[in-house]
């Protein structure tokens, strides 16, 4: 092979990986540097945010599982209540599906099963649509959950939620319950969550309802009941362990694998702060040393290079945290009438209800 057909051959991406480089070449371009979150979640990093989900600092999937088990009866009663299914009389039901069940991003549905488990004692059967861009992930929460849940019926949708509107499957005469759990919600800007929301909205009738979980902001020291801190809140994103350090820097591992960039992930150190004036935690790896990454040339566009200095950082996630009046005003302007928000024991994660009107 010549060098010049060698220089001209540049690797044909798949259509994911295309996405992946398209991000890193704008991301790492940009002043300041930045790349996606959702960039995170390749395999690897999908067990590591298995792993950070229980770790002892990372409160809030154990929080939201705490509020699904204590409030689910209470969630479906309320779903129901405007709806005339027969669960609201405080019958069992036995005409078949009055509640269908449509999660965003619903990834393995870890905590999805016990929401179906309790919706299964009113119903016979449950139609379940579990909506996300991973096919592998929806594989393992279509055989968990048929598995764990008789009587839940699971139609899998590979979707990106957040660029494209998702059709919903709706049998005659069912209500959707849509959730939007595990403050996935808290990835995006306001005007972007507000968005998201409002087209799903757009697909729902009247009657239907939302479920939301979203993480709670800390109180202000001077509150008359401190129930949630900042160092609580900083510690589920710095663990002691270092594994959400480790997630963060995957990020880097990613492009090395699937674009084979040259980043050194340990030459960056994992920083997570808390920005009052967002109401978010953002997380950034910071490069300890001056350095210069590589990104070959591949389909999506020419090589190109990323220079940091020491101490310049890459912007890799936001996590908006909410009081509960921002919750019902994010609601309200996505066109929903909040109804209820559930929060656990400590106040530290909301799960709340809402109807679309
Ligand atoms: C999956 C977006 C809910 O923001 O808490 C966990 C991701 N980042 N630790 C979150 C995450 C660092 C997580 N969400």
């Amino acid at each position: 092979m010549s060098p010049t057909a060698a220089t001209l051959e540049v690797p044909e991406l798949s259509a994911s990986t295309h996405a992946v480089a398209a991000e890193a070449r704008h991301g790492l371009t940009s002043t300041p540097k930045s790349l996606a979150p959702w960039l995170f979640y390749d395999e690897a990093g999908s067990r590591l945010f298995e792993q950070i989900t229980a770790l002892p600092e990372y409160y809030l999937t154990r929080a939201e599982r705490d509020i699904f088990t204590a409030h689910a009866g209470e969630i479906f009663h309320l779903a129901c209540r405007e709806t005339g299914c027969p669960m609201s009389d405080g019958l069992t039901s036995d005409v078949g599906s009055p509640i269908a069940i449509v999660e965003l991003g619903a990834g393995t549905a870890s905590k999805t099963g016990i929401l179906l488990r309790a919706l299964t004692r009113f119903q016979h059967t449950v139609l379940y649509q579990p909506i996300d861009i991973s096919p592998t992930a929806l594989d393992e929460a279509r055989a968990n959950l048929e598995l764990a849940v008789p009587g839940v019926t699971v139609h899998p949708r590979v979707a990106n939620y957040v660029t494209d509107t998702v059709r919903i499957e709706r049998p005659p005469n069912t209500k959707i319950l849509a959730l939007y759990i595990g403050s996935s919600i808290g990835n995006f800007s306001p005007v972007e969550a507000r968005n998201i929301l409002a087209r799903l909205r757009s697909e729902l009738s009247p009657g239907d309802s939302l479920l939301l979980g979203a993480d709670l902001a800390p109180c202000p020291p001077e509150a008359a009941s401190p129930v949630k801190s900042a160092s609580t809140l900083l510690a589920a994103y710095d663990d002691a362990a270092g594994v959400t350090a480790a997630f963060n820097r995957n990020i880097l591992s990613r492009l090395n694998r699937e674009l084979g960039a040259n980043f050194r992930p340990e030459q960056f150190a994992h920083r997570a702060l808390w920005n009052r004036t967002h109401s978010r935690i953002e997380m950034h790896l910071l490069s300890l040393v001056p350095q210069t990454a590589t990104i070959p040339a591949n389909s999506s566009g020419p090589a190109f290079t990323a220079h940091f200095e020491q101490g310049e950082t890459i912007h890799t996630e936001n996590s908006y945290k909410f009081t509960p009046a921002a919750i019902d005003a994010l609601l309200a302007d996505a066109s929903f009438a909040p109804t209820r928000t559930f929060t656990d024991p400590k106040s530290l994660f909301a799960v709340s209800l809402a109807h679309a009107v």
